[in-house]
């Protein structure tokens, strides 16, 4: 997955898939849970309270004989 600020008041970002099958990007502590299908791109706000550091991960485990795992999720 790829995740990119994108400019404006309210802080946003765009996330594209480019695996080849279905992720999510899940961030616990903003309650972000979003499924993104293969080559599926998506623009969202991030419900920040505060600055800080967030854990981002998918937590759909890699399928056997598919991407492997080998990308930086
Ligand atoms: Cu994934």
């Amino acid at each position: 997955m790829t995740l990119r600020p994108l400019a404006g008041s309210q802080p946003a970002v765009v996330a594209f898939n480019e695996g080849q099958q279905t992720h999510t990007l899940t961030i616990d502590a903003l309650g972000v849970d979003r499924e993104f299908p293969p080559s599926d791109t998506q623009e969202f706000s991030l419900p920040l309270k505060k600055a800080g550091e967030f854990k981002v991960y998918c937590p759909v485990p890699p399928r056997q004989g598919d991407d492997g795992g080998a990308e930086g999720e």
